[in-house]
């Protein structure tokens, strides 16, 4: 018999959507959004809905359970023989599973048939805690470091090599950079996996988005390649208006560090925490530059899987631009599937969490919880009520209702606007908006979107609704409060963890995009 368990990693909970209807928070005053003390240490204010806080990205991963031992899937490089069979294990993809506990290693076709049982079952049980955050976590999510652990001391950046000058090169050859060219501003984001810092490369004063992973916690084999699917989907993304781009890719003993186009106007989370609700103009337009984002996105065999308002920037002049590519999915063609449990829990599609086969419909579903919430101002799941049970605020009870219970439309929203939410947010994936044969026209052609014209959209030819306020380049207005005392240095690099760090997995991580590269001669 198999039974498998859901292991996943949490990210940090931060600032919450405002609850109370009229209660709209000016920038300043979010520290005093829940002006009572808690009764402990990590338990809610009284009025303190857990459920509006921004929730981070997981990856879940499947662990086949087999006479005691726990099985997971991997990829193996080296000589790998199976213990059950004795045969070589090779081949491409995942051929193989290891015990996460007695570290046995047999053919994912002989698992099920392993008679010797687990060595150390009692040794490393994979238990549920709670982190931080208040929210469950199994097993390796104890690595997360949460945000209310203080860092331990600065960082000296490891020796670095000799630098070398563009002008000293070859023409056409190309440096890397290193941690050393950036000056860290300040921590502008985090997830279950990374941290985001705003920097300025020192020699341009521009400013960049940083996104840090340490290597420590990407180790596993399928991790790995989610990085280098992060590296590719940059370099597609670097050519559309409305996706972030890859400025460039260097590493230190301990971390991967992507350097990211920055984007200055904030998030759409931030602005709904300001607006409330959007006018459907409004919605309409940043839900018509996420389908152009997420079609040329789906067109090049990628499924983006990670859109919530947390993901969708604004520039200075107000388009938006998808960040994060840490969830995607490459190599999809159309009618291919996939079946890994991914995403953030509020906009998991139905078919994720009935553990089917998916492709890009769960893209649609997402944007379509999205639209709602950027309609509604709230999510069409809000468990809000239920907060005070606790059996009624869990993770499972949101997929129960996102699973089963019907998506009321406020009455206040047009015809035309319950119509595209009762489109995008269909369970079945095969009748939804944008998963038909029609499928992309479906959503140009939608009367929701009548208005659109789709070619100005795409060429930014359309004034956005709203202009962030920016005073200058490194204005912080716009930017989630949670984060501002953050210390922004990276932790010192612990000699003993880089040692079981195999670092031939990340050769020629090293990247610099030409394009932008070329721009910062420019000026
Ligand atoms: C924004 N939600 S990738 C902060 N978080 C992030 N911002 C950007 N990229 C990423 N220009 C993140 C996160 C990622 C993975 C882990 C979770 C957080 C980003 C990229 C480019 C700006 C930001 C909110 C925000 C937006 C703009 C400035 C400051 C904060």
């Amino acid at each position: 018999m198999r039974s498998f368990w859901i292991e996943f990693l949490t990210a940090a909970a931060s600032h919450p959507f405002p609850a109370i209807p009229g209660d709209i928070p000016t920038p300043y005053d979010f520290d005093h959004m829940f002006p009572n003390v808690p009764a402990a240490p990590g338990m809610p204010c009284a009025g303190e809905d857990r459920s509006i806080y921004r929730r981070g990205a997981r990856r879940w991963r499947k662990l086949y359970r087999v006479n005691g031992h726990i099985f997971q899937a991997k990829r193996f490089n080296r000589r790998a023989f199976c213990a059950f069979c004795q045969d070589r294990i090779w081949g491409l993809g995942r051929q193989g599973f290891k015990c996460i506990q007695c570290k046995l290693l047999v053919h994912k076709k002989c698992h099920k048939l392993v008679q010797k049982p687990c060595s150390n079952e009692h040794v490393d049980p994979v238990e549920v805690k709670e982190d931080a955050n208040g929210e469950s976590t199994l097993g390796r999510a104890s690595s997360v470091r949460s945000r209310a652990e203080p860092e331990p001391l600065p960082e000296t950046p490891p020796a670095p090599p000799a630098p070398v000058r563009a002008e000293d090169l070859e023409p056409g050859s190309q440096r890397h950079y290193s941690l050393e060219d950036f000056e860290l501003i300040r921590v502008i984001g985090r997830g279950s996996y990374a941290k985001v810092l705003m920097v300025e490369l020192k020699r341009t004063k521009r400013v960049y988005a940083m996104k840090v992973i340490k290597k420590a916690l990407v180790t596993d084999d399928e991790d790995i390649d989610w990085v280098q699917t992060e590296k590719h989907v940059f370099e597609t993304a670097s050519n559309h208006p409305f996706l972030v781009g890859l400025h460039s890719c260097f590493q230190t003993p301990s971390r991967l560090f992507f350097v990211i186009e920055f984007v200055r106007g904030g998030d759409l989370m931030f602005h709904m925490q300001r607006q409330r609700r959007l006018p459907e103009e409004h919605a309409r337009f940043y839900a018509a530059e996420i389908s152009l984002a997420l079609h040329f996105l789906h067109e090049r065999g990628v499924i983006y899987r990670d859109l919530k308002l947390d993901n969708v920037l604004l520039d200075h002049e107000g388009h938006i631009k998808l960040t994060d590519y840490g969830m995607c999915k490459e190599g999809v063609r159309p009618g291919d599937t996939t079946s890994t449990f991914c995403g953030t829990p509020n906009y998991i599609a139905p078919e994720i969490l009935r553990g089917e086969e998916y492709g890009f419909s769960v893209d649609w579903w997402a944007l379509g919880v999205l639209t709602y919430e950027m309609l509604a101002g709230r999510s069409p799941f809000d468990i809000a009520q239920a907060a005070d049970n606790p059996d009624q605020n869990t993770e499972d009870y949101l997929f129960q209702v996102i699973l089963e219970k019907t998506i009321r439309i406020p009455r206040s929203l047009s015809v035309k606007a319950a119509s595209v939410l009762k489109g995008f947010l269909n369970k079945n994936p095969a009748e939804r908006l944008g998963c038909g044969e029609g499928a992309f026209l479906d959503i140009v052609n939608h009367p929701f979107f009548k208005s659109i014209e789709w070619e100005m959209l795409e060429q930014k030819q359309v004034v956005p609704p709203f202009k962030p306020r920016l005073e200058g380049e490194r204005d912080l207005a716009n930017f989630p409060p949670e984060f501002t005392d953050e210390p922004v240095h990276l932790t010192p690099d612990d000699d003993t963890v880089i040692a079981d760090i195999d670092q031939s997995e990340f050769e020629g991580f090293e990247y610099v995009n030409p394009l932008l590269m070329s721009l910062e001669d420019c000026v």
